[in-house]
């Protein structure tokens, strides 16, 4: 059990200074001046001076590894606990992306499995780029149904060189299938759709909403902020059609396409043009390879995603573009928990997991990191790191 004393609480909205009482994996309680009842085995956080805000959420991780666009030596590695708590990240969701042949759903699984019992909250997509999706079951219905940690379908790639040139009724009916699929399990049925750099950009989901009867919240589509003009649509997506948009923050605009734009950039951008504040979110690629193509699609080199650019990106968002806290905690807890329908995460409020990031208030550097109830990182060092890390 942990008591958080006096830290200014951001829910994601701001709370003020109060105390939070931690036990059994949840947050038990929250008040002003609540008892250091340490008989019971209470260890006191002083928060004093920092800002207490929910657990990240990463709904969009490589957990497996991805890439080998560039030939097998540039199959990415699998990805490490730390990367995970170093940034604050408690939950993730893991996906498959171009190769959906050697990344396997079954592998998938085991990792997210295995991320689990070190200490985060994991779930996945079933599929891959590829159309139709490659599942487990041999069916997205009934691989969110079925399989507890499947909560949608992704990355599901359209206007992209790489993707199956799936037709619009082919996309129209995977996130059929994924939202019912959601609604027969509880789940969100979410689909995360990768956004590449082809000139029909979200054609595909303005026809779902348009031309069905699928609500914009069962579609997610990311590397929004992966050129200027998708950034231009997918402002225009959001809010013309209610669509919500995923802006990638591994890209490192100094070493990618620099047509790029910054999440942190790319939150301003949007919410400057009137986007509201629940509709973007911010998702890392980590471990996914960046490749860079040249104008004639041929591969030119590769980078790797990182979960901690997660936070950095939160952090740039208040710190160089004056986002206020609220608005740029949003992107990364209280909406993706919304849209995977995670009513226990993203949020600071009893009765939710005790998903918790401790940060000094000024320069919102990382203090403690607590997932699910455990002490992960403290005073900045990682203290539960993965089985075989060094
Ligand atoms: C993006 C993941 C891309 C993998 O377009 O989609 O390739 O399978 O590991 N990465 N293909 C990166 C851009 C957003 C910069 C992926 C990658
Ligand atoms: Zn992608």
């Amino acid at each position: 059990m942990y008591l958080i004393k006096n830290a200014k609480v951001y829910a994601p909205e701001d709370l003020g200074d109060m105390d939070v009482l931690t036990g059994g994996g949840q947050i038990l309680k929250m008040g002003k001046d609540l008892p250091a009842e340490t008989a019971y085995g209470v260890e006191v956080i002083d928060g004093t001076g920092k800002v207490l805000m929910p657990g990240l959420i990463d709904a969009h991780v490589h957990i497996l590894g991805g890439g080998g666009e560039g030939g097998a030596r540039t199959r990415t590695p699998e990805l490490a606990l730390s990367d995970v708590v170093s940034g604050g990240v408690t939950t993730v969701v893991g996906c498959l992306g171009t190769d959906g042949c050697t990344r396997t759903m079954e592998n998938l699984l085991a990792k997210a499995k295995g991320l689990e019992e070190e200490g985060i909250t994991t779930y996945v997509y079933t599929g891959s780029y590829q159309v139709p999706a490659r599942t487990l079951t041999g069916s997205i219905m009934d691989d969110i149904i079925l399989l507890e940690k499947v909560v949608g379908t992704g990355e599901i790639a359209i206007s992209d060189h790489r993707s199956s040139q799936p037709k619009k009724k082919e996309f129209a009916r995977i996130v059929a299938d994924t939202r019912v699929g959601g609604i027969l399990s509880g789940k969100a049925g979410l689909v995360n759709i990768h956004m590449g750099d082809g000139e029909n950009r979200l054609k595909f989901l303005r026809y779902v909403v348009k031309k069905t009867e699928i609500p914009p919240s069962n579609m997610l589509p990311t590397h929004i902020n992966r050129s200027r003009e998708l950034m231009e649509d997918g402002i225009d997506y959001a809010k013309s059609l209610g669509g919500y948009i995923d802006l990638t923050t591994s890209s490192d605009p100094d070493h990618l396409d620099p047509d790029e734009v910054k999440a942190s950039r790319g939150l301003k951008m949007a919410l400057e043009a009137g986007v509201s504040s629940d509709h973007v979110t911010f998702s890392s690629d980590g471990q996914g390879s960046l490749p860079v193509f040249d104008a004639q699609g041929q591969f030119a080199g590769l980078g790797v995603g990182k979960v901690c650019s997660l936070y950095r990106e939160m952090r740039d968002s208040v710190l160089t573009e004056g986002i206020c806290l609220t608005h740029a905690l949003k992107a990364v807890t209280q909406n993706p928990a919304a849209l995977l329908k995670l009513p226990r995460k993203g949020r600071i409020l009893e009765g939710a997991d005790a998903d918790l990031v401790l940060a000094d208030a000024g320069t919102l550097v990382i203090d403690t990191v607590l997932a699910k109830g455990k002490v992960m990182v403290r005073h900045g060092q990682v203290l539960v790191k993965g089985t075989f890390e060094s």
